[in-house]
């Protein structure tokens, strides 16, 4: 009997899932259903729900809960091969966190006699919402939290990150300030993912190394809560929190709920959930240190595996636990597209005339220079948005149409210095990739070869192929992470973009004067 493994992914906006056939190497089904379309009663936008402060964005445990029971409901009247699903595992948008009183440990033994999932939660939640990734509510609460843990750099070296609004920990704080009764009444704390794979396993599930990263609480170092970071964060705190556990942790077989309502196969095993970014880092295939993905989107992010636990002086980038072992680094750019779109529509071009303004102009662009933060940015951190340029007159619409691009990648190359590793080799995903002359362009500045990867969902391919990961170490075997992600995390066939010869030379040298250009302006 062929064997399937199913991921699924409860991201910002949707639930989405990919059923994999493990024995063939094939995508057997791959969908998802949009918060907002399926479940407009719960108010969301873009899955979310804002508040009259700006800085405040929740969205809904219930939602989520009741978007899995309509995804298994589709994929049982559809006819998936859901009673040969040998193991399932799940990717959830990181940092968010749900509240739950005591009440929940029955609720989740007792699944199987719930008539659905959000009926079952409902009663349980300690906090009607949840607040998101998107939430920058809690400055005060980061300031709080690092000043107590002896400012930036220790708590980058404790937690792997600075203090940022949108992590669980700083939530949390806030939460136990405004409604001490409520946080009192919460007996456990869980991420999107812990949430989501407690109702699949029928039990309070663990948080794996990858997600629990993205929390400012657990020790990077020693991958278990960090108890300094937990006191300077909330009373109580390790009490209302699960174990942290390997990404491979098996949680114990599906909630007997699936089997009856939906005909899971009883056997299948629940495996621990993980943050979207360290399921993507496996969807994509890197595995191993010495690869680098990069994505190109609304915001351009780069990720990658890391061997050795290096942290970021600067405070700017973010460590996690990767899945297959070791470390992984996320660095998120937040003027992305948006600053190159922005630079494209301010002289009236398409992509294709900004395409051949990058032909145009020459490596390096003779010195010329942008600092395009059109938004406050992440990397570096830039509140005051502001558009800076050097030796590049605004009329230059060549000129700063590749200054734009290039500035973004020596960026990039900048800031992941600290790293400590350059990579051997990048996957770029994400709309912008399909531009040649961009991807050029990072192989040129990163000094790497470039392969284009078309990952529709990475993060539950990723969260598929850690479900077939458990299931081989489960079963004793290697776990050998090259030979599971193989057949399905390649490159696009032949896309690989060399760098040209002459621009290494370029680039080392016009890097520096990007970074002295840069000091000047970022503080
Ligand atoms: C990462 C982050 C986002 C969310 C999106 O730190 O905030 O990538 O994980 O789902």
């Amino acid at each position: 009997m062929p064997r399937y493994v199913l991921g699924l992914d409860s991201s910002t906006q949707s639930l989405s899932s990919m059923l994999l056939n493990i024995d063939s190497g094939e995508v057997v089904d791959d969908r998802a259903l949009n918060f907002d379309t399926i479940l407009p009663q719960y108010g969301t936008e873009n899955g979310v729900m804002r508040d009259a402060d700006p800085m405040v964005v929740h969205s809904s445990p219930v939602m989520w809960a009741e978007a899995l029971d309509i995804l298994f409901r589709q994929m049982k009247d559809e006819g998936l091969p859901l009673s040969e699903v040998v193991a399932i595992s799940g990717s959830g948008q990181q940092h968010g966190s749900v509240y739950l009183r005591d009440n929940i440990e029955v609720a989740l033994a007792n699944l199987a006699d719930a008539p659905s999932l959000s009926e079952a939660v409902r009663p349980c939640l300690s906090r009607d919402s949840a607040p998101v990734w998107m939430d920058s509510s809690t400055h005060a609460e980061c300031e709080e939290i690092r000043a107590t843990m002896g400012g930036k750099a220790a708590m980058v070296a404790a937690t792997g990150s600075d203090c940022f609004e949108r992590f669980t920990g700083p939530q949390i704080r806030k939460f136990a300030k405004q409604a001490p009764t409520a946080y009192g009444e919460t007996a456990h704390i869980a991420l999107v993912s812990s949430f989501v794979s407690s109702l699949i396993a029928g039990k309070v599930s663990a948080i794996d190394v990858g997600d629990g990263a993205g929390m400012n609480l657990m020790d990077i170092a020693h991958l278990d809560w960090n108890e300094e970071a937990l006191n300077a964060t909330a009373e109580g705190l390790g009490n209302k929190l699960p174990a942290v556990k390997a990404s491979h942790e098996v949680l114990g077989n599906v909630s007997p709920y699936f089997v009856q309502n939906y005909g899971v196969n009883a056997d299948a095993l629940a495996v621990v959930w993980s943050g979207d970014n360290p399921c993507s880092l496996i969807g994509l295939g890197l595995v191993e240190p010495g690869l680098m993905a990069i994505s190109l989107g609304t915001s351009d992010t780069m990720f990658g595996a890391m061997s050795t636990c290096n942290t970021d002086p600067r405070g700017e980038g973010h460590v996690f636990g990767s899945p297959a072992g070791g470390y992984m680094t996320l660095l998120c750019f937040k003027n992305g597209s948006l600053a190159r779109e922005k630079i494209k529509d301010q002289y009236n071009l398409d992509w294709d005339a900004f395409s051949q303004a990058l032909r145009d102009t020459p490596l390096g662009n003779d010195g010329k220079m942008i600092l395009p933060y059109f938004e406050p940015e992440i990397v570096p951190r830039v509140l005051t948005p502001g558009v800076h340029r050097k030796n590049l007159s605004e009329e230059d619409v060549a000129g700063n149409c590749r200054a734009v691009v290039e500035a973004q990648m020596m960026s990039m190359r900048l800031h992941s210095e600290w790293m400590g590793e350059r990579p051997a080799a990048i996957y770029a995903t994400g709309g912008a990739s399909a531009n040649a002359e961009i991807i050029q362009i990072m192989a040129n500045v990163m000094g790497a070869p470039v392969y284009l990867f078309e990952s529709t969902n990475s993060a539950a391919m990723g969260a598929a192929l850690r479900a077939a990961h458990a299931l081989d170490v489960a079963e004793g075997g290697e776990g050998d992470w090259k030979a599971i992600v193989a057949p399905f995390a390649k490159p696009v066939h032949s896309s690989k973009v060399e760098p040209q010869a002459e621009a290494v030379a370029v680039y080392n040298e016009q890097m520096k004067a990007f970074a002295a250009f840069e000091a000047e302006r970022v503080s």
